[in-house]
């Protein structure tokens, strides 16, 4: 194909993570013409890019992967109940090989614009490659957690050393034994950053601001045996992830903290905590909504905090106070708070001690410099709506997505987007996104995506929209499940309080995966009655 030509799809696919390796292939098997395209240099999305050390999905394999090719399932075998990022991208590669799916895809390739065509009404995409796609559908699935942040430090850009952005981790090991390495950030990625990091180095400066409740992951290796029986079982399993709150099969809980004596909820607290995972989560039902509860949980876990950290001062200052436990993205880990007890890894508490800028010899902090050999940030993400916002998308009369959000993200389902028809998002914003296993969301999202385009086809139907007032009832019921959940009351990038400028507010879907699924299949079962189709026909008279 010549270098400017113009190519005519079906559909154009932006992202090859689990989302839009999926989408792609179903759309392929539909017998439509697609492309996906891919930043990349392959496919895998997040877990191609956070090749940091220690990264690893703090769901359980059997919840954190494809459930719609029992082929896939009974084929591939996970070593471990939660993979490290080598093992998920090895997976990914598994699946893109069974399912050819990387002749569908062009990879290092961004996309710069995505616009509607009034008049020819179809998706014009080009990217920064030079090419340009024409197509009946657009379709992003280009993850809540695609655009990393860098913190906002005077000084950044004159640090001498080596900077290692955990999303952006060199393909090679690095080795920093023997070195003086800072790090930047203690989400979940700094905290798997941690442990790992904490094993071989030379002094580690651990840079705090807000600390992160973890927990003990308890991960494991998974046996023959055991494996075995979840593949013979594996059906149930699937159906009953998709009738849980989280899209996965963990345990929930009818049980209120305080319908319980003391002393039982003591021992159910100590029993979380071994069990490890997010056990604490199917324990008592109300942790996301009563105050009271979920502060003795968190008193619970700072206990536990203190039994491990030796020096009190290190101990008090890593125990996360003014915000609810699980309201920031519950950690987990493998001997995270262990490392702070090693005489070689300093935790600096940015509270008393914050950093006045970068040098280029370290970090400066109120107190004095910290010369350092290198620096890791795991400062975060644009979370949900970066992506979509890094370029041009115009929808209907040149509308552009950026002014359709500058009040804060707004969407049908986390679906559908109105003023831009055909226009759809995998794990989009105001859909569960975070909030629940994402590989189950992308599933279904995809899953949803399909039966419309299989009704357009069915009614001879071009072109589908939500209207303003379906998109408005569906912010309606967002904004009622934020206002009843303790998760919008920490700082966080769910809440987009980590990026300046940012509309705050809770842009999830907070009610769960089943519930979610639930009104997606309302939709189907209205006939799409807060749809809006144009025929075929006019779409040829036109
Ligand atoms: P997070 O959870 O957004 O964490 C980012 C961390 O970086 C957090 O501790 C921030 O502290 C810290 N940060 C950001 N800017 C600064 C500056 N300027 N100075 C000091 N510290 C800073 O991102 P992650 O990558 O860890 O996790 C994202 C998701 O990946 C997670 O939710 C899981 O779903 C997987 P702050 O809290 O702002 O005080």
């Amino acid at each position: 194909r010549a270098a400017g030509s113009i190519v005519t799809l079906d559909a154009v696919v932006v992202g090859a993570g689990f989302g839009g390796m999926y989408m792609t292939y179903r759309l392929r098997e539909r017998g439509m013409r697609v492309i996906g395209i891919e930043a990349g240099g392959d496919v895998g999305g997040v877990w191609y890019w956070n090749r940091y050390p220690g990264a690893r999905c703090d769901l359980m394999c059997v919840d954190y992967s494809y459930s719609f090719s029992d082929e896939i399932q009974q084929e591939w075998t996970w070593s471990e109940q939660f993979a490290a990022q080598p093992e998920i991208l090895a997976y990914a590669n598994f699946v893109a090989d069974k399912l050819d799916l990387r002749k569908d895809f062009t990879f290092a390739t961004r996309v710069t614009s995505a616009v509607w065509d009034d008049v020819r009404r179809l998706w014009t995409v080009k990217t920064d490659q030079g090419d340009t796609y024409e197509a009946t559908y657009c379709i992003m699935a280009t993850g809540p957690l695609s655009i990393p942040k860098d913190p906002e430090i005077a000084g950044l850009d004159r640090f001498e050393g080596d900077i290692f952005r955990a999303q952006k981790w060199p393909h090679e090991q690095v080795d920093f034994s023997g070195r003086r390495v800072g790090l930047i950030g203690t989400g979940s990625t700094g905290i798997q950053i941690v442990t790992e990091v904490g094993k071989a180095v030379g002094e580690f400066y651990v840079f705090q601001r807000t600390p992160s409740f973890t927990m003990p992951m308890r991960n494991d290796k998974l046996d023959p045996e055991h494996v075995s029986e979840i593949k013979d079982h594996y059906t149930g399993l699937r159906a009953a992830a998709r009738a849980s709150l989280l899209g996965g099969v963990r345990p929930s809980s009818t049980r209120p903290f305080f319908s319980l004596p003391r002393a039982q909820r003591l021992q159910l607290m100590e029993d979380a905590w071994k069990a490890g995972g997010h056990a604490f989560l199917g324990t008592f039902s109300d942790l996301m909504s009563n105050p009271d509860a979920n502060d003795q949980v968190a008193e619970f876990v700072r206990g536990k905090i203190g039994e491990v950290v030796e020096d009190p001062k290190i101990a008090e200052a890593l125990k996360p106070r003014g915000y609810p436990i699980f309201a920031r993205r519950p950690c987990l880990d493998t001997d995270y708070y262990e490392q702070f007890n090693k005489p070689n890894v300093h935790l600096i508490d940015l509270f008393t001690n914050p950093i006045v800028e970068i040098t280029k010899a370290g970090v400066k902090l109120q107190s004095g410099e910290v010369p350092l050999d290198a620096l890791i940030l795991a400062t975060g993400y644009d979370g949900l709506t970066g992506a979509l916002m890094a370029f041009e998308v115009r929808g209907r009369d040149g509308l552009d997505l950026r002014e359709k959000w500058q009040d804060g993200a707004i969407s049908y389902l986390g679906l559908m987007l109105a003023g831009f028809p055909n226009l759809f998002m995998v794990c989009g914003a105001n859909g569960p996104a975070a909030l629940a296993n994402i590989i189950s969301i992308n599933e279904q999202n995809v899953d949803w995506i399909c039966s419309l385009m299989d009704h357009m086809e069915a009614t001879g139907m071009a072109i589908a929209e939500p209207t303003r007032e379906s998109e408005e009832r569906w912010m309606e019921i967002v904004r009622m499940l934020a206002e009843k959940t303790l998760l919008s009351k920490a700082n966080t990038w769910y809440v987009g309080a980590n990026v300046e400028g940012k509309t705050r507010g809770l842009t999830m879907f907070a009610g769960g995966f089943s519930k979610y699924d639930e009104y997606c299949q309302a939709a189907v079962d209205s006939g799409y009655a807060e749809l809006v189709f144009e025929s075929a026909g006019a779409l040829a008279d036109a």
